[in-house]
């Protein structure tokens, strides 16, 4: 089981990714944006440390966090993010399909919701197959209406399937307020269907890893799938478009307030300032590497433009070549 440091570890290198990753969208080496995680680095910490190397996840548009903390490398996720061909998914996927199937991360996806049944296939799957494995799906609190998150819910209730459901609720669906948006509750859903459900603090990574450790103690155990509601702050924009643009949809003050729920420094007041410092000094080195990695990385070959989009043995339509 992963320890404090352990914990700070992750919480902090993701942070610190993000950053970078935000460095690289302003000046242009990231193209098109993404969609920052900074304020839930506590969700995938926690999340992720209740999980066996082969367990498998899937992720969403917010999704670089929960890459990193299944053990992703973060320098080829930094090469998938600058569209290199030496990124995890040779720079075909970028920051919304981020993918690395030998860790058991079944992808990120950028359509809201889509990605919860795939985790639930994968789960009936494993056990169909006779293994012991449980899926986690992350989605927003923007998905929890969208029918397929619960006709999924439907049947991983009905056929015990062992997935945990995990919900990021970070109060907004781009611009949008939960509150204004979503009838009834989170929680609420999952019991509709009789599957258990807690809410937590998803700004304290040990709160997010207890949470969580019941769900999957129960989806190994065959007793089907839970819900964990991870209560957090989004700190940064939606997407890297609003540093440009500036949509006033939630003010200073209220950021600021909740900015000082900080997942890096929640945990880190709980080791020693000694390590702290180790761990920060040793992720400033892998990133310092992972970007040059990522930067001096070749782009992708324009002729193989169509490589690696289909499964083996498929070809494309007639007339696409
Ligand atoms: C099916 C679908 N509808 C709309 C969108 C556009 N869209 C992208 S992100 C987003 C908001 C998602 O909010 P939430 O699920 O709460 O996740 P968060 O962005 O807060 O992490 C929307 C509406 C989409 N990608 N997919």
């Amino acid at each position: 089981m992963i320890d404090a440091a352990g914990l700070y570890r992750t919480v902090r290198l993701i942070r610190r990714f993000e950053e970078r990753a935000i460095e690289l969208v302003h000046d242009g080496t990231i193209v098109g944006g993404i969609h920052p995680y900074l304020g839930q680095e506590a969700i995938a910490a926690g999340t992720c440390a209740a999980l066996r190397p082969d367990d498998v996840i899937t992720s969403t548009h917010r999704g670089h966090g929960h890459v990193l903390a299944k053990g992703a490398d973060p320098a080829r996720t930094l090469a998938e993010l600058t569209g290199r061909a030496t990124g995890l998914n040779k720079g075909r996927g970028g920051s919304m399909h981020a993918a690395d199937f030998s860790l058991g991360i079944l992808g990120a996806n950028a359509i809201v919701g889509a990605a919860v049944p795939i985790a639930t296939g994968a789960a009936w799957a494993a056990r169909r197959a006779g293994l012991d494995r449980v899926a986690v799906t992350y989605f927003g609190d923007g998905a929890v209406s969208q029918g397929v998150v619960l006709e999924t819910m439907n049947l991983a209730a009905l056929w015990r399937v062992p997935v945990v459901f995990v919900c990021e609720n970070n109060g907004f669906a781009t611009t949008t307020r939960f509150e204004d948006a979503v009838a009834g509750t989170v929680t609420g859903r999952a019991a509709a269907f009789d599957i258990p459900a807690s809410t937590v603090d998803g700004s304290d990574p040990e709160a997010v890893l207890a949470g969580t450790a019941r769900a999957v103690a129960r989806a190994r155990a065959g007793d089907g799938p839970s819900l964990v509601e991870c209560v957090a702050y989004r700190f940064d924009a939606h997407h890297t478009w609003e540093h440009a643009a500036r949509p006033r949809y939630r003010t200073d003050e209220e950021v600021s307030a909740g900015m000082t729920r900080d997942p890096v420094e929640i945990q880190g007041a709980r080791i020693p300032a000694d390590v702290r410092a180790r761990i920060d000094a040793e992720i400033e080195a892998l990133l310092d590497e992972a970007v040059r990695f990522a930067c001096e990385s070749p782009f992708p070959d324009v002729a193989g433009a169509l490589d690696h989009l289909y499964a083996d043995g498929l070809r494309a339509r007639a007339g696409v070549s």
